[in-house]
Formats: structure tokens, sequence, C-alpha cells
């Protein structure tokens, strides 16, 4: 199905999981759409279809999930303006996108916040972690309730230039970075020219050389076939931002106490769950990389990266100070 035949059955949808309550509600079958900008195997990916077969099980089959990978129904952008109008329930997103949204998020999104996958994990499984999911939930405009979280590695500049071993070879070089001015910032603050794209228009952008490079984690620049044109992979690790899933509220508001509460019982389990899989991914990918002849290399000198991005902090951070320092706080 592509995207005009997927939203010209969207009136049908609604029509469906609005359908009555009480009575009618038992026997109404709910299918949830999921989304993801990632293809079927991918970490986030399963972990939703997953949970969809949870659902069914525990169901008798009348509450399932059906999976668009591949940004089948577009990039994030699309995919969240989908979820707000309940044309689609299950969007797994970067924190990336939501930050100028929802502004606490936007800490996630600082470089450097997180010291290693540990931290991560500690901040997004404890109170901060549901916290922020709860601010999400209650925003009056976001239209989205946060689900859970899920591990997204950490992001590392790709070039088809050479590789960056220090802050000066990221000098004059393209490189596209998710749809939010922090990113933007913190890749001209390490002195290259950052460039808003969406990832959908990513990899035509590396092929035709509108962008030299780009950021991400090993299994994104893996499968979405990015290494094939940036052939240079430097461990600069200048962020780690974690997955979110989330719902469409005005579908929630339509659900009943008890399918709220499966599904956000499924989720907390997906966050684990997505965890194994992601640490497996990425080792997989990692491999599959080196097998390509693609040149990965170390920053030797990170401090280097972390004081350029000095401005960022004080441009994003201050006003957030508070939570800032809870976070580096969880030991
Ligand atoms: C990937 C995230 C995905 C983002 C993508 C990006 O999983 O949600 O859309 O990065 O760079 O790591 O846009």
């Amino acid at each position: 199905m592509n995207r005009r035949e997927f939203l010209g059955t969207t009136a049908a949808t609604l029509a469906i999981t609005s359908f009555g309550t009480g009575g009618a509600r038992a026997q109404a079958k709910v299918v949830l759409k999921a989304t993801d900008v990632h293809p079927l195997g991918y970490p986030t990916v399963e972990a939703v279809v997953r949970m969809g077969k949870k659902f069914e099980a525990a169901t008798n089959g009348r509450v399932s999930v059906q999976m668009f990978p591949s940004m089948q129904l577009g990039g994030e952008k699309e995919m969240i303006e989908q979820a707000q109008v309940g044309a689609l329930q299950i969007a797994r997103i970067s924190v990336g996108p939501m930050g100028p949204l929802v502004p606490e998020l936007n800490v996630f999104n600082l470089p450097f916040m997180f010291r290693d996958n540990a931290h991560m994990e500690k901040v997004i499984d404890g109170p901060i972690g549901d916290e922020m999911l709860k601010k999400l939930s209650d925003h009056p405009t976001a239209g989205l309730i946060g689900l859970c979280w899920m591990n997204g590695g950490t992001r590392n500049v790709y070039n088809s230039k050479h590789a960056v071993k220090t802050v000066a070879d990221l000098k004059g070089l393209k490189i596209r970075m998710m749809g939010n001015p922090v990113f933007v910032d913190t890749m001209n603050a390490l002195g290259g020219n950052g460039v808003a794209m969406g990832f959908d228009q990513l990899v035509n952008a590396l092929q035709t050389g509108v962008v030299d490079g780009a950021e991400n984690n090993e299994p994104s620049y893996e499968t979405g076939q990015h290494y094939r044109y940036a052939k240079f992979y430097s461990r600069t690790g200048h962020l780690m931002i974690p997955e979110l899933l989330v719902f469409s509220k005005r579908t929630w508001d339509t659900l009943s106490k008890d399918d709220q509460a499966m599904i956000t019982k499924a989720s907390k389990e997906a966050q684990q769950e997505q965890r194994k899989l992601w640490y497996e991914m990425e080792q997989k990918s990692i491999a599959k990389l080196k097998e390509s002849g693609i040149e990965i290399n170390d920053v030797a000198d990170k401090k280097q990266f972390q004081d350029a991005v000095k401005p960022v902090w004080d441009k994003y951070g201050a006003q957030h100070a508070a939570l800032i320092q809870r976070i580096q706080d969880v030991k």
C-alpha cells in the first residue's frame, strides 16, 4: 500500500477504531496502524511487531497491529502529523524532532548528555524517563501519548571525503542533521555545516552529493544504505538519543481502559525486549560494515569535541539546569 492509498483508507479506519461503546466495543476489531522509518527486522520495528502479537494473543485476535515499515508512510515529520490526527496509531520516532514541541525533551538531544549506554538506560528506566513520557502525554497540543523508550545507540559522523579524527576535519563538510535547531547548531559548533533534512531524503542527498555526510548509529547507517555513499565512519559519539514509541491521543481516548492498560504494560516490556535486540543488531551491523570495507575510526580526543559544543549547552541547556543536574546525578 502506498502513502496515497493508505491515506484513502483513513476514514474507514477511524470508523472502526471509534466504533461504538459498551457491548458493541466488545466485538469491534481494533487494527492499530504502526509505522517506523526502519525496515522489518530492525530492533525498533521487531519490538513493535512482537507487541502486536501479544495484543492478538491477549484479546483473541480482537486487537492487532499492522506495521508499515521503511518510511512507507513518509518520514518522521509525516508520521507525527498522521499520529496527531489519528490516521495511524503507533509511531516509533526519535526524540530529535520532538524537542521543539516539548522543550524538556530537548535535554535528551544535547550533545554528550549521557556518559554511556548504561547511564542513558538508567535515566530512561527510572523516574526521569517516566516524567518525560508524562510531559509528552500531558502536553496540551502534541496530541501524542508517550508509551515507552527504546535504545538508539550512539550517533557518529560519516562522510564521503575523509575520516574525521579531530574537530578540524569537520571543517567544510556538509552534514545532514535531524530537523531540530539544536542539531544544526551542534554541527556548526563542531565546525561542519549542519543541514536539516528528513531521514526520508537522506539517501538521495548522499548519492547526489547534496550533502557530504550525516551522523547516526551503525544500524541506521548500514540498513539505510548510507554506507554505500559515505565510506568514512568516525566515532565522534556526539549524540546518544533514546527512541520514543508514541500513540495517537485521538485514538487513545476511544479505547477502553482495559485496552489502554494492556498497551501500557506491553510497552514497558517492549522497552526491555528491544534493548536485547538492539545490542545484537549493533554487532551485526558493525560486522557487515567491516566486511564491506568501511573505514571505522575512533576519535582519540573526545574532549575537543565536548569543548566545542559548549555554546550549544549555554543556548539550550540553561533553562533546564535543574533537570540536567538530575540526569548527571544518575550514577
Ligand atoms: C535513527 C532513528 C530515527 C531517525 C533517524 C534520523 O532511529 O528515528 O529518524 O535516526 O536520523 O537513528 O532521522
